[in-house]
């Protein structure tokens, strides 16, 4: 594979490597297509409230499989039913499209243990 598929994108729309530090114009963008998400500091942070303490296990579950996948781990704080995920690429000291990326899959996984709740 090659380490980059910059070939495949437009110039002007060129996201860079998934491992460089992201403008503040571009985490501003990419937080217009996650509305749950809101930017804190160097991360970014949403909360979820699941029906039942089981259920949002279940997500910190399904949230753990994706993140090995990415070699990529959210900070995750468990409140009872109410939980806070924190992205922030700490190798590279803030924001890149790791941590894009890895909001839109927990959104997914929210989103599927409170379809089938
Ligand atoms: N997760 C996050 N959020 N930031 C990192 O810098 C990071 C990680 N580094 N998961 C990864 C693992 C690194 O330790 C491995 C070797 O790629």
């Amino acid at each position: 594979m090659p380490d980059c598929d910059c070939a495949a994108y437009p110039s002007r729309h060129h996201h860079g490597h998934m491992t460089e530090l992201l403008s503040d114009d571009r985490i501003q963008a990419a937080l217009e297509h996650l509305p749950e998400w809101h930017r804190d500091g160097d991360a970014i942070v949403r909360e979820a409230k699941l029906p039942s303490f089981p259920r949002a296990i279940e997500v910190v579950n399904r949230v753990a499989e994706l993140a090995e996948s990415a070699d990529h781990h959210p900070d995750i704080d468990i409140r009872w039913r109410t939980l806070r995920f924190s992205l922030s690429t700490h190798s590279a000291g803030g924001l890149t499209e790791k941590d894009v990326s890895l909001a839109t899959e927990i959104d997914g996984a929210v989103d599927a243990v409170m379809d089938a709740s």
